[in-house]
């Protein structure tokens, strides 16, 4: 190796080095197999309808907290910690028995705030092609399937989510889960859902929970969705 080429390769190393050097610093993320992604928009891209400090908080917050605590669980599992999140959570009951909770709580939380920051964003347009006649078609039209959405949504007692699932087939329904269990659970697949627990709308909301149902339509990213649909029905879905 020639000294300017090695110098230079020193110097790079030198470089990179500084640069995630403070990302580290800040992030304090032990290491482990699942990652948080950065949203994929900025803090405030969902305003009026969901603030810039509710979507900080629950993403670096919320989100990491089950991504940490997910990375924990399966530290002493290389078997499980190997394994795609889907697959973990559609095996529960495979699960070491030590861990089986903690994966189903934070490898939960995790698939599911995956999914929600994915389907969310700015300028989100509406339903079309497949997915729009789906809607049609399961529902009747998207307010009946946004009115059930919605009711199930705030029905739901205490923490949980509401979800539209798709099968192999691309048919939907809407279903709820408690806490951070996910249709994935039951070997479904998820096309949407919404976080209806608390720190997910206090700040703006307080206890209008479905005032905040109503407006989070506002935030569906309908390209994303339609993007899942076509993957759920390709059997290529993840989370
Ligand atoms: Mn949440």
């Amino acid at each position: 190796m020639s000294l300017n080429r090695r110098s230079l390769l020193i110097g790079s190393t030198l470089l990179a080095g500084a640069a995630f050097t403070p990302r580290f610093a800040f992030a304090q993320a032990p290491a482990g197999p699942f990652k948080l992604d950065p949203l994929p928009y900025a803090n405030n891209a969902l305003e009026p309808h969901i603030d810039a400090r509710t979507m900080e908080i629950h993403h670096d917050r919320h989100h990491q907290t089950y991504v940490t605590n997910l990375n924990n669980a399966v530290k002493d599992h290389s078997n499980v910690a190997a394994m795609p999140l889907q697959d973990i959570l559609a095996k529960l009951g495979q699960m070491p028995e030590g861990v089986r909770t903690a994966l189903r709580n934070s490898g939960g939380g995790h698939a599911n705030h995956a999914m929600f920051w994915q389907i969310m964003g700015p300028g989100g347009g509406e339903p079309d092609g497949e997915l729009n006649g789906a809607i049609q078609r399961d529902f009747g039209g998207l307010s009946t399937l946004q009115g059930r959405f919605n009711d199930a949504g705030g029905r739901v007692f205490g923490s949980g989510w509401v979800f539209v699932t798709v099968d192999k087939d691309g048919k939907l329904a809407v279903e709820t889960k408690p806490n951070q269990d996910t249709p994935i659970m039951d070997g479904k697949r998820v096309l949407i859902g919404n976080d209806v627990w608390e720190h997910a709308y206090y700040l703006n909301y307080q206890n209008r929970r479905p005032d905040y149902l109503r407006a989070w339509w506002n935030t569906v990213n309908w390209k994303a969705v339609g993007e899942r649909y076509a993957a759920a029905k390709a059997g290529t879905l993840t989370i």
